[in-house]
């Protein structure tokens, strides 16, 4: 294989330049190892044809080109994953047998996969849209997988209504459009039909739908899960993922200027974060409840469209996610990761929520279909890390096969090294429910109130936040084409708040209010605010992790470069160099500074700050380029921190923001580098 044949080369006049095999470039060969003399020319008659059918070198690269694609994920299709540990804060032996929770310290393999709901593959990353948040645990007593999103409810109850919510939100099948959106008719349509999305809907028009970052989001198993001990001791559990960076979201109408300047923006966030050994980092964290609690609480706890207050039920931390390795290879790891919520260890079970039921038998199945056959627990990404020892044999591309004579139970082969029993004390058991019932298709009446925890979520929200949903719902109903579904929309809104949904009816035009809708509960005006539901409320007061856009000039001030790139490094934060050409410019010190990004490809978006560093003459030359000014004027328009100099007035005049220069401006001429990356700390001037 090492050793290198002679290359024919392109012969003949047009042949492009080619570099030969080497001892640097070892030989390529076909799929079947058959050295191969030239990959860039077919074999022909002649030298210009025809083709002939002979050419098994053609033929085979065509062919496997041709089968490049396996189907995309019917929901979840864009995604991006990463390799890491789970370590153990403490032993959870009291709790569950759970062998990952055993041991203080210990740390367990993970893979992670970050995903929106609705776009395909190639749809932008800001879409407004839940984000999947799924880790895949290989512990030692198998694969764990908690296939959760970054919303802690779900738009509906029961699993028979998924493809009915996911066709609805999905491109509409006449044209194929709107794609990655769910403003339009069809998705609100069903919505409007749908009360009981009404929770998740207030969820899903929050910023929380938008993220900064996918770091920077989050997660939540949904459903009520079951812990057990070693002893057959039994409780519930909801499992949160608490951002270690804080939870952060980027506004609207950045999402919409970030898909254009950037569509992989998440996905190049975390690949660039854990490049740069900033590992993106959760901490684990459960709610725990008994029967007591569950039968006493307001709401059914098996009903996914609910949540357990984290005042009423705290978050206890249990261990920490830090993903600290970029793929080798997409396909291979992140597009073949077959997440399914059937994987469970022993220690854990689940509950009878109609949602995670069905669930446990839709992600198995797609997994056949997508991947191709029942081995793909063959492929790396799936195959636990502890050992494996069953009876499953053969099936397409079946990669491990089992050894020796015994492939059947019961056998009375003894001792043979290969002939697993199955073990009452270590296996997995269900835990021992008693149930009876009549067979029924049935919605239980402890399911029926839609609106209260909706309101309970908009009430414990800041004014901004109130707002930004607002604007969200305004903006979706806008682009609905029916008018009986926009109001029927805001005669939900009637049952949640008042005021909210008289707003939401101004932004839309209704000449008159819709009445609200028939509730089969009345929405219960007692709960009180939560101020864990509001991202606002709990800010992370960090610019770690966070990036500053400097817009620089020829000349500009040295000193202030190098103390504030100094002050952002020891804060653990980034910096990009946006600058008239992407060859770099020359500091007041002659000291050469390259650009990460021209003007026109780093838009002030794709920064959680700005800087504007320039000269009075460059800030003249800035003033001419429409895409300088917007820069500037979208960093004020999205509450950002701008820093500048007076140098800077030329640019920011032309932009039209001379009278708006607010506290959200920071002078650097008295401002310390120290403490304008203190402000940034906050990372938006809200009060704009
Ligand atoms: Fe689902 C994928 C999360 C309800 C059926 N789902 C999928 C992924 C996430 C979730 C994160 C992507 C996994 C990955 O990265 O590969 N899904 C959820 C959550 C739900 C939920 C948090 C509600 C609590 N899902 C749900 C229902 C059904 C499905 C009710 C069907 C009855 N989900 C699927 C699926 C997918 C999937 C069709 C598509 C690709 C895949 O499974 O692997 O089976």
């Amino acid at each position: 294989m090492t050793e290198s044949f002679k290359y024919a080369g392109n012969k003949g006049k047009g042949g492009e330049l080619h570099q030969p095999a080497s001892d640097t470039h070892p030989t390529m060969t076909t799929a079947q190892g058959c050295p191969v003399s030239d990959d860039q020319n077919s074999l022909k008659v002649g030298t210009r044809g025809p083709g002939l059918l002979e050419d098994q070198v053609l033929r085979e690269k065509l062919f496997h080109f041709d089968h490049e694609r396996i189907p995309e994920r019917v929901v979840h299709a864009r995604g991006y994953g990463a390799h890491g540990y789970f370590e153990t804060y403490e032993s959870l032996e009291d709790l569950t047998s759970a062998d990952i929770f055993q041991r203080k310290g210990e740390k367990t393999p993970v893979f992670a996969r970050f995903s929106t709901v609705a776009g395909n593959k190639g749809s932008p990353d800001l879409a407004r849209d839940v984000r999947g948040f799924a880790v895949k645990f290989y512990t030692q007593q198998g694969n764990w997988d908690l296939v959760g999103n970054n919303i802690p409810v779900f738009f509906i109850q029961d699993a028979m209504k998924f493809p009915d919510l996911i066709h609805s939100a999905k491109a509409e099948p006449d044209r194929g459009f709107p794609q990655a959106q769910t403003a339009h008719d069809n998705f609100w349509d069903f919505i409007s039909l749908t009360p009981e999305s009404m929770h998740m809907v207030m969820w899903a028009m929050s910023d929380r739908a938008i993220p900064r970052s996918l770091r920077f989001m989050e997660g939540f198993g949904v459903h009520t899960f079951k812990m057990i001990n070693a002893q057959g001791a039994e409780k519930f559990v909801k499992f949160h993922w608490k951002p270690k960076g804080g939870v952060q979201s980027v506004v609207w109408n950045e999402a919409l200027k970030l898909n254009g300047a950037d569509p992989d923006f998440h996905r190049r966030d975390m690949w660039q974060a854990i490049g740069q050994g900033d590992y993106p980092e959760w901490e684990l964290g459960v709610q725990v409840f008994d029967q007591e609690f569950a039968d006493s609480f307001e709401f059914d706890v098996f009903d996914a469209t609910k949540l357990i207050p984290e005042e009423q039920v705290p978050v206890k931390i249990i261990g920490r996610m830090v993903l600290d390795r970029v793929v080798d290879n997409f396909f291979a790891e992140t597009e073949q990761v077959a997440f399914c919520t059937q994987n469970i260890v022993p220690g854990l079970d689940f509950t009878p929520d109609p949602l995670l039921q069905g669930r446990n038998f839709s992600y198995l199945d797609t997994q056949v279909k997508r991947l191709g056959g029942p081995n793909f627990t063959h492929i790396p990404v799936n195959a636990p890390k502890c050992p494996m020892r069953h009876f499953q044999q053969d099936g397409h591309m079946a990669m491990n096969n089992p050894k020796g004579r015994v492939n059947y139970e019961p056998n009375s082969w003894e001792g043979a090294e290969h002939n697993p029993r199955a073990c009452p004390a270590h296996g997995f058991k269900s835990s021992s429910e008693s149930m009876s019932g009549d067979k029924l298709r049935y919605r239980s009446e402890t399911f029926a109130d839609h609106y209260s925890q909706a309101r309970q979520f908009y009430i414990s929200q800041t004014d901004i936040e109130q707002a930004h949903m607002q604007n969200a719902l305004v903006f979706e109903l806008s682009k609905v084409e029916h008018l009986a579904i926009r109001e029927r929309m805001v005669s939900h809104l009637l049952n949640i708040d008042q005021t909210f949904a008289k707003k939401v009816g101004k932004g839309l035009g209704l000449k008159t209010m819709p009445k609200a809708a028939e509730a089969a509960q009345k929405t219960r005006q007692d709960l009180p605010v939560s101020d864990a539901l509001s991202m606002l409320k709990n800010p992370p007061n960090t610019f770690k992790g966070r990036k500053l856009g400097i817009l620089l000039t020829d000349g500009a001030d040295a000193d202030l470069f190098a103390d504030i790139t100094l002050a952002l490094k020891k804060e653990g934060a980034n910096y990009e160099v946006v600058a008239p050409t992407v060859g770099g410019v020359t500091l007041s010190n002659d000291e050469f500074i390259p650009a990460q990004q021209v003007i026109d490809g780093g838009p002030s978006v794709l920064y959680d700050a700005v800087l504007v560093l320039v000269t009075k003459d460059g800030a003249k030359q800035l003033a001419k380029i429409p895409e300088a000014k917007d820069f500037v004027s979208d960093a004020h328009a999205h509450m950002k921190f701008i820093g500048h100099t007076a140098a800077a007035m030329p640019l920011i005049k032309a932009a039209g923001l001379i009278d708006k220069i607010d506290a959200g401006w920071l002078d650097l001429e008295s401002t310390k580098p120290k403490s304008f990356v203190k402000q940034l700390r906050n990372l938006r001037f809200w009060q704009r």
